[in-house]
């Protein structure tokens, strides 16, 4: 596992069910890249606590995102898998990049402004340095590519600039450059109810998304019912722009289907939604069918996964700890 140069770092949130969208986005990528690189995937719990979250739920939700990282294909043999808090090194190093980070560079990140809304005097001081804490998670194992979806592209040039404050700062060259890995179709994936917004485990309406807990029949119920328009399909994506349900639903077929969002449109062109909902429906059943299946398998081997996590954070924990271990080193820590 370790005779790879590069290092993937990418985590999710136990912050409610896994979506269509973390699978596309983000989980689905991580199983090509098991073969050519080293790579560590998180349960990001410290993060998903910037809004409040139930403890039991979270506890559960935590299990049921390594159980969906496994059953889609991320074989504990080949990659770290572990949750975030078990591993004191991304807590540590988080301080450490608040001290580095500069406010301007955080006031800019529009994440915080999107999750935050018109209330962010009362959202937590966590939701605020959530790019911080990112960057902890990347640079404490010196990963030099992380995977992310259109919407972390800002976190994570914060990430290199962090680095490279902290590099210029302290005189040493001591992390690395990450690179961002983007992945084809559908990076990202809307709501199924509004083509505008992103399809989201938060959002409150259950429409609007498809979970990796839905069996088939509510898999292929939520496309039916998803929102779309009067008019056929076109013959080309550029004339789906103001269409944006339409052209959601179509890049959610290329990315199950591997194929190109061009080659679908052409393939349904002048045809209404009628056919292409049923076609994408079967599709969705037969792709996510067996991982929603394997996923409420393993949620009944807790013993199983809870193992899994634990060994991953050890072995996490043998990677992260000589890092911040030089970190307080260059910072000036006394170590008595
Ligand atoms: N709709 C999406 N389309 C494409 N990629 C997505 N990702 C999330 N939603 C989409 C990608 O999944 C990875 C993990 O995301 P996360 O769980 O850390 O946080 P998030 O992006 O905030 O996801 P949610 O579902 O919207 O969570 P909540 O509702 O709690 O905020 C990331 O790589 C992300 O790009």
């Amino acid at each position: 596992m370790t005779d790879f140069k590069q290092r993937v770092f990418s985590g999710v949130q136990p912050s409610g069910n896994l979506t269509l969208g973390n699978y596309l986005g983000a989980i689905k990528n991580w199983v090509g890249l098991q073969d050519s690189h080293e790579t560590i995937f998180c349960v990001v719990d410290l993060h998903a606590i910037t809004v409040w979250q139930d403890p039991e739920v979270l506890r559960n939700a935590t299990r049921e995102v390594a159980a969906g990282m496994i059953a889609s294909g991320v074989d504990p043999k080949k990659s770290i898998i572990f949750n975030q808090s078990q591993v004191p090194a991304h807590a540590e190093l988080a301080w450490i990049f608040n001290c580095v980070a500069r406010m301007g560079w955080l006031n800019r990140m529009t994440q915080f402004k999107e999750k935050a809304g018109k209330h962010k005097e009362r959202a937590s001081v966590g939701l605020y340095v959530y790019p911080d804490l990112m960057a902890a998670d990347i640079l404490a194992y010196k990963a030099t590519h992380v995977p992310v979806g259109a919407d972390q592209k800002q976190h994570l040039e914060l990430t290199r600039d962090i680095a490279q404050k902290f590099n210029n700062d302290y005189g040493v060259e001591f992390f690395p450059e990450v690179e961002p890995l983007i992945f084809g179709e559908a990076t990202r994936v809307m709501s199924l109810r509004d083509g505008s917004s992103k399809m989201s485990k938060s959002d409150p309406s259950e429409n609007s998304r498809i979970n990796l807990t839905d069996d088939r029949d509510l898999i292929a119920k939520k496309i039916r019912k998803a929102r779309t328009d009067s008019e056929p399909l076109p013959a080309s994506m550029d004339d789906l722009d103001d269409r944006p349900e339409a052209k959601n639903l179509i890049n959610i077929f290329a990315a199950l289907s591997n194929r190109k969002a061009s080659d679908i449109c052409a393939e349904y062109e002048g045809q209404g939604f009628a056919d292409f909902k049923r076609d994408l429906a079967d599709l969705s059943v037969e792709t996510l069918g067996p991982i929603t299946e394997e996923m409420a398998r393993l949620m009944d081997e807790k013993t199983y996964l809870d193992g899994i996590l634990r060994e991953g954070a050890e072995n996490a924990d043998k990677i992260a700890k000589p890092i911040l271990t030089d970190v307080q080193d260059i910072v000036g820590f006394l170590r008595p």
